[in-house]
């Protein structure tokens, strides 16, 4: 058995069939951990979501911010943008049990000294903590008060976490940084608008798992999302959004022993 850890799909299908071809993935007993973002902007959306949900257990998929945004905007929420492309899944028959699926996705994934999050962890938190964190958003999600959680979730404010938030203001916080942070001081206070590399940093602000004594640092962190950082390989951080969706690469690790396998997603995806 091998678990493979892959970078953002954004319906780029294609791109994930041939990387699974490359490492000879075997459903029957291997894992896909998946960064989140399986849908928006690329041209199969709709099947890539269908085919990741098929897997069952072989797949474990965190929540990503497009994930969340699909979910937005089919409760009729969200300002729809004009690259979007989730019209096929809003229309299509399965659409109810597919954005059910999706709806009972984690936020984060703790799992044999892994942590699998789309984006990011706030510095004050261990993994666990993030995992009971995650389990807050999680409940609001699949319960009765869904669409009231959808209806609070937009906006950036508040910036900081502090144990002390309630309510939707304290869920927003969660899911910001889980699904929207690449940089935040020293002190853990997000920057959600700066998009570039690690170098672009705003003052006083670090790519969040630069953060001197970040507590979620006893545990290896997944991430994706940030496409403009590339693939990164440490320790204790696997950064895979290797920017399938921008021509550039798809990517897995095999966690077992960190083993590299990339697909050139030039061909197949590029939206140039
Ligand atoms: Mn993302």
């Amino acid at each position: 058995m091998a678990t493979y850890a892959i970078g953002d799909i954004q319906g780029c299908l294609d791109s994930l069939l041939s990387l699974l071809d490359k490492c000879r993935f075997d459903r029957g007993k291997d894992r896909l951990w998946l960064v989140g973002d399986l849908v928006n902007r690329g041209p199969r959306s709709l099947e890539t979501l269908r085919f990741v949900r098929d897997l069952g257990p072989a797949a474990t998929t965190v929540l990503g911010n497009h994930d969340l945004y699909l979910l937005m905007v089919a409760a009729g929420l969200g300002r729809r943008s004009k690259g979007d492309t989730l019209d096929e899944i809003l229309a299509a028959p399965d659409r109810d049990e597919l954005l059910a699926w999706l709806r009972h996705r984690e936020l984060c994934h703790l799992e044999g000294g892994f942590c699998l999050v789309h984006a990011g962890l706030l510095p004050q938190w261990t993994t666990a903590t993030a995992r009971a964190l995650a389990a807050e958003v999680e409940t609001a999600l699949q319960g009765p008060s869904c669409g009231e959680f959808l209806a609070n979730l937009w906006g950036s404010e508040p910036l900081c976490w502090s144990d002390e938030l309630q309510g939707w203001s304290r869920l927003r916080v969660i899911v910001n940084a889980m699904t929207r942070m690449r940089f935040c001081s020293l002190t853990g206070a997000m920057d959600l608008k700066t998009k570039g590399e690690a170098v672009d940093a705003p003052v006083d602000h670090l790519p969040w798992f630069d953060v001197p004594g970040r507590r979620s640092a006893e545990d290896v962190v997944i991430i994706g999302h940030w496409s403009a950082l590339g693939l990164r390989i440490e320790d204790r951080l696997l950064a895979l959004d290797s920017g399938c969706f921008w021509g550039r690469h798809l990517t897995a690790v095999r966690l077992e022993d960190r083993a590299l396998f990339q697909v050139d997603c030039a061909n197949t995806e590029s939206q140039a």
